[in-house]
């Protein structure tokens, strides 16, 4: 069973303003436009010069009409009430990033698709749609407690249709679309739901008679073809739910490492040991969380004098244990002793795993 989630973080600009500034909750929200270099200006001033577009709202402001691309002045109109904050993109990048280190343990596969968007690939850590549904749960919840913000989740056999039903029930929605309901959720809905049919797509289909994309599924697929080219193939399967796109992992970790400092430096190679072996079963464990594989692994020694000592190996292909970890970090921690040989001590042990891979669901057997 393939089980793809698309989350998707509601209003996000203006919620992360809304939990710094909680004295906007429940209020009309706009966040758009730049501060003036010259700092505050005066009050009624700052309004009547609004430049720029809506970069998002609270849905409180989208319930007066303001919108995504809206010029500033427009919504000022609509709303002259509503709270105008400039766009602070470093701060909402950084929650961004913790957001998506927050759901990428919850995935076997994961693309991030946008600043406030992912998918995550579950086939492997459900069983059925239930699950999945109180998988999601669990993500939702997750976010909430720990990012303080909410967000909308579609559950769904592939990226498509998951993207559509995250959209489906917004804000704080969580929408499951099992297999065999594919073609009833999808039927029912205006072509436009489909992800890349803007304005002009929808024009040309609204020519064709077509408005609905269960009209789209029962069309000749060579009528769309003659119109749109290799699109109009796309469509005629979008329509049908049929999506056979994998996930695509842009963001990859550089290394896993952990490291401990001794209460009392040593040259004692069983100590040594013991500290190596606690260090690569916790680095295990990160491996394990993020769904990874490592081809190098590396020891780092710093003596009591402050010297750093290193030494790694690289492997002919991946490995997903901790046996590998375990026996190769003493080895290289052995030849580290021994070309250190001498008066000094040990301070500081690390273990470190690098040329990750993501274990994906044929390379489960690895683990
Ligand atoms: P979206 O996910 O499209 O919108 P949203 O998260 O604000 O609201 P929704 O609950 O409908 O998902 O976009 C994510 C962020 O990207 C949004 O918070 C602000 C930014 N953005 C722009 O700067 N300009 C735009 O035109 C749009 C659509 C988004
Ligand atoms: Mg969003």
């Amino acid at each position: 069973m393939r089980v793809i989630l698309h989350i998707d973080m509601d209003s996000f600009f203006a919620s992360i303003e809304v939990r710094e500034h909680p004295d906007l909750k429940g209020r009309p929200v706009v966040v758009g436009g730049r501060l003036e270099p010259r700092g505050e200006p005066a009050a009624g001033e700052s309004v009547r010069k609004l430049r720029g577009v809506v970069s998002t709202c609270s849905y409180e402001a989208r319930a007066l009409g303001i919108h995504s691309a809206m010029p500033l002045a427009r919504a000022y109109q609509l709303c002259p009430d509503a709270a105008f904050i400039p766009v602070n993109m470093a701060v909402y990048k950084r929650v961004s990033a913790e957001i998506m280190a927050l759901l990428r343990p919850y995935a076997a596969k994961f693309e991030q698709v946008s600043i406030d968007e992912a998918y995550l690939d579950i086939s492997t850590r459900v069983r059925d749609w239930p699950e999945a549904s109180a998988y999601a749960s669990r993500i939702k919840t997750a976010i909430c407690e720990q990012a303080g913000l909410s967000c909308s989740i579609g559950v769904a056999p592939n990226k498509l249709v998951a993207k559509i039903a995250s959209a489906f029930t917004k804000p704080d929605g969580l929408t499951v679309v099992k297999q065999e309901a594919v073609p009833e959720f999808l039927a029912s809905l205006p072509v436009a739901k489909l992800p890349g049919v803007g304005p002009k797509a929808e024009a040309i289909l609204q020519e064709l008679g077509i408005e609905m994309i269960e009209q789209l599924a029962r069309s000749d697929v060579q009528v769309l073809i003659d119109r749109f080219g290799k699109y109009g193939w796309w469509l005629h399967q979008a329509a049908q739910g049929i999506d056979e796109r994998e996930l695509v992992e842009k963001w990859e970790r550089k290394s896993l490492s952990r490291e401990t400092t001794l209460d009392e430096h040593t040259r004692d190679p069983e100590l040594l040991n013991r500290c190596i072996e606690a260090l690569a079963k916790r680095v295990y464990d990160d491996l394990l969380r993020e769904g990874l594989i490592y081809k190098t692994a590396a020891v780092k020694l710093k003596f009591d004098d402050f010297s750093v000592h290193t030494r790694a190996r690289t492997f002919r292909s991946f490995h997903a244990d901790l046996g590998t970890i375990e026996k190769t970090a003493r080895e290289l921690l052995k030849e580290l002793s021994g070309e250190q040989a001498g008066e000094k001590k040990v301070r500081l042990v690390g273990v470190r795993l690098s040329t990750l891979g993501v274990l994906d669901a044929k390379q489960q057997r690895f683990a």
